[in-house]
């Protein structure tokens, strides 16, 4: 049922002029007299929807039982097939879908034939050890081919993915295994970051020990490392590949069918498992890769997110594929073996769409441009940005000496939830350095106050989402009652994003970061609770609080605040035991949960009803005068909170 290409040109089109209209200059004025877009809403997306190949067909675009909603309701369709299959009746077949730079500056080329045979022969290793529709598979990867190979084998045969950031802990990986009840995980022997080899296969090891529903463990040889193998559990890839067919049959999945469950951090302390299904969440990664960096057949597309956050699922993965694009995949840091190997792999792939965090902007801008001189990076011709606000310096910055003046930034919100994209520019939009602008086509987000009425310009507010989206969550996986508590119960009746935002006068979208307990490092959620917990685990500890302080780099860093129990021995070095803590946090999260400094300290600012007072911590952690006290616990001393500071690193 796909379109021709000449259907394909002038629905284009039409869709690019009704883009267009929605971002007007007065973005805001236009939002606001949209009541009249509802049907055409259904109208966009359900025309997007036939942009991808459908077995059968839906009855219905949307049913919607708040909150629930169902997309291209008994649709029939298969992601990989679409990813891969239906590429190859056309020229498409030979174009490079995937280029692999790995760290060490091996390089590696897929056209969409080979990627669609390796896809088919792994899909055919876990089908004869037992892999199903339906069936969770764990992956626990670095950024090697593999890990896209893996994924859409598990989409292939219908079986949803769970993708574990490779840099989390075994206790991190363990708790996403758990809660999946997973039999099956897909790993490695070693990776590379930084030139440093990295045991995976160990941290696997160490995981399983208190993970008893695994029953078997591929292992892709990336490193060449000696490692343990446990008979009859774990199965060497390579191996298994050798023996495997090329024609695996994709399974027909329904539009609602769960595609993957990917974990992210809330405010309790207990990560989510966010469901996202297939027909929806397939037709919102392509709409929107397609329209925000108005992909054209002959793009270079790099997206330096990681395989393990969403980012890297919609738009490293899912989205590019679904529209036929040229991906690069970078293995390791941007610092190995110098600071220039971003703008190295920029000239020597000719990228023209790169899409990254505004972390790594700055830290490219702490560097200085010494490092751009030797490299040519005039193939580029559309940047983006995800993850945290970006302030206007890195914008400007980055606009300037990247883009050389010339590619527009999208500078794109949205969440792991979200699926896609849905507050950004499109190129040849009026750009502000700093402003995400306004809702994607298909969009109703607006920002509110706490009773859910519009703010006036200049005012802060919740963004809101006002209506059903294709790629929304479907649920949290295991706990329908937490989705409805945490996403839709805030503003009764509107998708509540946990983000802070105003319009300026234009109507233009300007995101503040998270009003949440949710600190976002470098572009990384992490709960405020999921590191307390932690931290109370340890013998030493009797409390704990923890707070986002602004970080010029990673855009916020985390600072624990820590009392130590009765009788922690008077003459340990303290210095020695804040460093002790922060390693604690980096084996049982992983290295992005690093505080950057500790208090240790008697006392913790409390209120009258006990509840810790993060503001005043925030004040302490940024060295700012501290603000109104007069809701402090009464026998409460704030200059005996200060001196009480034992010790911070
Ligand atoms: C895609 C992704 C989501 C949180 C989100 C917000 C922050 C993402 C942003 C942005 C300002 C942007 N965020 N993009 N803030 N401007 N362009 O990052 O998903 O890992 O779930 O994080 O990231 O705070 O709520 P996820």
């Amino acid at each position: 049922m796909a379109l021709t290409e000449q259907e394909r040109n002038e629905y284009k089109q039409k869709i690019t002029n009704i883009a267009n209209s929605f971002q007007s200059k007065k973005a805001n004025d236009h939002l606001r007299s949209r009541t009249e877009e509802a049907e055409g809403r259904l109208e966009f997306w359900q025309e997007r929807a036939s942009t991808l190949s459908w077995f059968q067909k839906w009855d219905q675009v949307l049913e919607w039982s708040y909150p629930d909603a169902r997309w291209f309701v008994n649709g029939k369709l298969n992601a990989s097939y679409n990813c891969l299959d239906r590429h190859l009746d056309s020229w498409k077949k030979n174009k490079p879908a995937l280029i692999f730079e790995g760290e060490k500056g091996d390089h590696k080329v897929y056209t969409y034939k080979e990627l669609h045979a390796e896809v088919n022969k792994f899909a055919n290793v876990l089908k004869s050890r037992g892999v199903h529709k339906g069936e969770i598979v764990t992956i626990y990867m670095p950024m090697i081919p593999e890990a896209i190979i893996a994924m859409l084998a598990c989409a292939r045969l219908g079986a949803p993915h769970n993708v574990v950031f490779g840099g989390f802990s075994p206790e991190a990986l363990r708790e996403r295994i758990n809660d999946t009840k997973s039999r099956f995980l897909i790993t490695c022997d070693g990776a590379y970051r930084r030139g440093n080899l990295l045991r995976v296969k160990e941290n696997v090891c160490a995981a399983l020990k208190e993970a008893d529903s695994v029953e078997k463990v591929f292992i892709v040889k990336r490193a060449n490392i000696d490692i343990e193998i446990i008979g009859g559990r774990d199965i060497w890839y390579h191996e298994a590949m050798e023996e495997a067919g090329e024609d695996c049959p994709p399974e027909i999945m329904d539009s609602e069918d769960m595609l993957f469950v990917l974990y992210t951090s809330g405010s309790t302390g207990k990560p989510k498992g966010i469901v996202h299904t297939t027909g929806g969440y397939l037709t919102g990664a392509s709409t929107t890769l397609e329209y925000v960096f108005n992909m054209k057949q002959d793009d270079v597309y790099w997206c330096t997110a990681d395989v393990g956050w969403i980012t890297g699922h919609s738009y490293l993965v899912y989205g590019p594929l679904l529209n036929g694009a040229t991906i690069v995949m970078y293995e390791g840091a941007p610092d190995y073996p110098s600071k220039d190997r971003y703008w190295e792999i920029v000239q020597k792939h000719g990228v023209t769409i790169l899409y990254t965090a505004p972390t790594a902007i700055r830290t490219f801008m702490k560097w200085g441009v010494s490092y751009l001189e030797k490299w040519d990076l005039s193939s580029l011709r559309i940047l983006g940005t995800v993850g945290e606000p970006i302030n206007p310096e890195a914008w400007n910055w980055f606009h300037k000496n990247i883009g050389g003046g010339r590619c527009p930034i999208m500078d794109t919100w949205w969440q792991t939830e979200t699926g896609m994209i849905m507050i950004s520019p499109l190129p040849g939009t009026n750009l502000k350095p700093g402003s995400c602008v306004a809702p994607f086509p298909g969009i109703k987000a607006e920002i509110v106050d706490k009773s859910g009425q519009p703010v006036a310009p200049g005012e802060k507010g919740f963004i809101v989402i006002t209506e059903p989206w294709p790629s929304m969550l479907r649920t949290i996986y295991n706990d329908h009652e937490r989705f409805k508590q945490t996403y839709w119960n805030t503003i009764p009746g509107v998708y509540y994003a946990g983000d802070g935002a105003k319009y300026d006068e234009d109507g233009y979208f300007w995101v503040l970061g998270r009003v949440d307990d949710v600190i976002n490092v470098s572009g990384h959620r992490i709960g405020t609770a999921e590191v307390e917990n932690i931290l109370i685990e340890h013998p030493v500890v009797a409390e704990a609080a923890c707070i986002g302080k602004n970080h010029e780099i990673k855009g916020q860093a985390i600072v624990a605040f820590v009392t130590l129990r009765e009788g922690v021995c008077p003459d340990s070095d303290l210095v020695e035991l804040a460093e002790e803590l922060k390693k604690h946090i980096v084996l049982r999260i992983g290295a992005i949960a690093r505080p950057e400094d500790i208090y240790l300290t008697k006392e913790l600012p409390k209120t009258r009803s006990g509840k810790i007072i993060r503001r005043i911590l925030r004040d302490i952690a940024e060295g700012r005068m501290i603000g109104d006290t007069t809701t402090l616990d009464d026998g409460f001393n704030l200059e005996e909170v200060m001196k009480n500071i034992l010790v911070s690193s």
